[in-house]
């Protein structure tokens, strides 16, 4: 491995300076070690860096050329070129102190089209990757394989309709994952970039949804006979790139999961701005995944309202973020999961500085969300409010009606017992204000 100090050269490791800092190169909130709710901030957060926006995005967009230039892109051979953006990576990483990192296998590496010879370069980083963090104790949350970038995938992966198609994804799934249990990685996330349709006049969605199940089953399978003990997750999405995802938001996934048998081993990684494509807040998508039991992990970002696609920008929403912590720390945390910074710095941000910015922003406004969310679940009324409000289901006729023991007609005799009820206020302007004060 070179040295450590190589690509961000000039930034010190950011340190924890509290409040009354104005250093930019510092966290005011993020002080790992504070504990909260019985955990330190490190422990609740789990935040990792996503290898392909932070050294795979170059900048480029569909108007113009990359803008983000790495000297390591000037190196020949990609095995070579790939150990030096991972020198890069972890030494970004290091400095920052983030504990994890997630990656698709062609984020590691350059891919070819020769299957064998794809197998062996991620092999020679997967070694690589692992002195890496052996020396810096960095962790893998979670790996997965690339499934839409390559033109083999225009019409889908794992429901593409010429199985050949098919057959591929499933031999780099089988290397993705290879690597994700070489690494100890703690989990494995199921993207479907193309797995939906461009039009439903060329597409037999039952059969493709059942070819995506069937894959799902043999995936998890291989890996569990190959001693992965993490989860798996799906990442739901609407749409982009394709019109529309079957795996679209998180109740469109859970049923799927059901239907084919597989929520014991699969839970969901819900992503920001994936939910505010499909019509949903953020807070929305992780109530349906924690009421299920489901709430794996998250890709945080944020999008631009107005703007109707994934913009992946770094998060820097506190009252969207506490509310959101709200939910996660009421579900007792991820299940194996963390938070995987899914967002890119934009085209013109340019300087070495810049990535550091955006992350230290994305975890102090994370870290300020948890104290404030965990001071309002402490401190405040909040929980009593909520639960005040379904009082009338605590006993008596209500209760009953949980049970299931009252039928129609019974409700139609209390009803007209009790006469006309009275109104009771859902007083959300009070706990929009609420929320607003512990920020
Ligand atoms: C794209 C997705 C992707 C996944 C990993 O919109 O968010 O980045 O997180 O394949
Ligand atoms: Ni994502
Ligand atoms: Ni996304």
């Amino acid at each position: 491995m070179s040295n450590s100090s190589q690509y961000f050269k000039g930034i010190e490791k950011i340190k924890f300076e509290g409040i009354q800092s104005d250093n930019p190169l510092a966290y005011r909130w993020y002080d790992e070690q504070r504990v909260v709710a019985g955990k330190t901030l490190k422990e609740h957060l789990r935040f990792a860096c996503a290898y392909w926006h932070s050294f795979c995005g170059n900048g480029g967009d569909p108007f113009g050329e990359p803008t983000h230039l790495f000297s390591w892109n000037e190196i020949a051979d990609p095995v070579d070129r790939a150990k030096a953006k991972m020198d890069a990576a972890f030494e970004f990483m290091s400095k920052l102190g983030l504990p994890f990192y997630c990656f698709h296998d062609v984020d590691v590496v350059d891919y070819g089209n020769d299957v064998a010879e794809n197998e062996r370069r991620l092999q020679a980083l997967t070694a690589y990757a692992k002195q890496h963090q052996d020396a810096s104790g960095i962790q893998l949350l979670w790996g997965t394989a690339n499934l839409f970038s390559h033109r083999r995938y225009m019409n889908g992966a794992a429901t593409n309709p010429d199985f050949a198609v098919l057959a591929h994804a499933g031999a780099q799934v089988k290397a993705a994952m290879d690597a994700t249990i070489a690494l100890g990685g703690q989990n494995y996330v199921f993207w479907g970039g193309r797995e939906g349709y461009m039009s439903l006049l060329n597409t037999n969605m039952k059969r493709e949804q059942e070819h995506l199940a069937r894959f799902l089953q043999v995936s998890r399978d291989y890996a569990r006979s190959n001693g992965f003990k993490g989860k798996f997750f799906i990442e739901p999405k609407p749409c982009e790139p394709t019109k529309h995802q079957y795996d679209y938001d998180s109740a469109t996934v859970i049923g799927f999961l059901r239907q084919h048998g597989l929520l014991e081993d699969f839970s969901l990684n819900i992503e920001v701005n994936h939910a505010t494509l499909a019509g949903h807040t953020f807070q929305h998508e992780l109530q349906v995944a924690a009421d299920a039991g489901l709430l794996g992990s998250i890709d945080a970002n944020r999008g631009d309202y107005q703007n109707g696609w994934d913009t992946d920008q770094f998060p820097n929403n506190i009252n969207e973020l506490t509310e959101a912590m709200l939910i996660i720390l009421e579900a007792g945390g991820f299940k194996g999961g963390g938070i995987n910074f899914d967002a890119k710095i934009r085209r013109n941000s340019t300087d070495p500085q810049d990535l550091f910015h955006a992350h230290i922003g994305g975890m102090d406004t994370f870290a300020r969300a948890l104290i404030a969310a965990d001071a309002i679940l402490q401190q405040s009324d909040y929980k009593t409010i909520r639960s005040n409000r379904y009082a009338s289901f605590d006993n008596g006729n209500g209760k009953a009606f949980e049970a299931g023991t009252l039928k129609l007609e019974d409700l139609r005799n209390i009803a007209a017992a009790a006469g006309e009820p009275a109104v009771a206020s859902g007083r959300q302007e009070y706990l929009e204000n609420l929320v607003n004060r512990f920020i």
